[in-house]
């Protein structure tokens, strides 16, 4: 019923057993403009490719669902215009109505768990949007990550967003958010923020160790895996602040709220800092998608 289409490579992958990263394509559509959106894409498959698993980039093209872009397929959806976002809700309307869409962390979780991926990479997910207490802006990002059984590897949370708010939350909902290699959870563009990260581990076995012991115990739901930007591309949370706080002031000015929200904010503080918020972005993208790679890897190892 569902239109599948795997790539060429993750339909090999597959025959082979070999490890695969979900990766999302809200970040290419609606994260970063062009034309390094595609440069970034096509970067970060190779890094997943360097760390011995394949990629598969999910959208949805045309109504069909799919598990891997060949590179046609990247750059038309990377320079395409009003592109939907798709999250949990609107899924399988785009599906049903022959739609095109990126999809958000939470419409990844969802099509990746569907053809069988346990672990995605990303750049932040979505969380608490800062005022929540009077707009209600929470993402679904949250919620799939309580309810999807894939392993999302993070930069923590993004600076825009109210982090112990979103901390708190994860915590209701029994998400597992690991720091990888360090006590404090990541914020972004900065590697660390005030606020200690629930668990850590130094590794990607055991974080591939617990994805499945998670599957045993019968626990629906994902994990967090919080990867800090390398120390040499961070911007001190201390400079952005301010640049983040103008931004939600012009969201609020302007009445952005919803879907719009997050592109807004982000092509602010893009506009902002001449572009070095991209430069750090794509740096940790990266470096997430190289970690992905490595508990993809350790996961093919563990039987289910
Ligand atoms: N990280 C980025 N750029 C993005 C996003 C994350 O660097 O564009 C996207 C992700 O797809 C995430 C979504 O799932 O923003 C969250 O949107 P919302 O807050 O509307 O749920
Ligand atoms: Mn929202």
């Amino acid at each position: 019923m569902i239109e599948l289409s795997y790539s060429q490579e993750v339909k090999a992958a597959r025959a082979e057993g070999k490890p695969v990263v979900a990766l999302e394509s809200t970040i290419i559509t609606h994260g970063m403009p062009w034309p390094q959106n595609v440069e970034v894409a096509r970067k970060v498959e190779g890094d997943i490719r360097a760390g011995g698993a394949v990629p598969a980039t999910i959208a949805v093209l045309e109504g069909v669902l799919h598990i891997g872009l060949e590179n046609g397929q990247l750059q038309r959806l990377g320079q395409a215009r009003n592109v939907a976002k798709l999250s949990r809700a609107d899924l399988a309307a785009c599906l049903a109505t022959g739609g095109t869409g990126s999809t958000t962390v939470a419409a990844t979780m969802i099509a990746a768990r569907y053809a069988g991926i346990e672990v995605f990479a990303t750049g932040g997910i979505g969380g608490v949007h800062r005022g929540a207490e009077l707009s209600f802006d929470v993402s679904a990002d949250l919620q799939e990550l309580a309810q999807t059984p894939v392993t999302v590897v993070a930069a923590g949370a993004k600076a825009i967003l109210d982090i112990p708010k979103t901390l708190e939350v994860l915590e209701t909902l029994g998400v597992p958010v690991i720091a990888y290699r360090q006590d404090s959870f990541p914020a972004f563009w900065s590697a660390t923020s005030a606020h200690p990260a629930p668990l850590r581990m130094n590794a990607p076995e055991p974080i591939a160790r617990a994805h499945r012991l998670r599957g045993a115990l019968g626990l629906p739901g994902g994990q967090l895996v919080a990867n800090p930007i390398p120390e040499g591309d961070e911007i001190a949370a201390e400079e952005l602040a301010p640049v983040i706080l103008a931004a939600q002031r012009a969201a609020d000015r302007k009445g952005i709220t919803g879907k719009a929200l997050t592109p807004f904010l982000l092509s602010a503080i893009f506009e902002a800092t001449d572009g070095r918020s991209l430069t750090a972005n794509i740096a940790l993208v990266r470096n997430n998608a190289r970690l992905a790679a490595k508990i993809a890897a350790a996961l093919v190892n563990i039987d289910a």
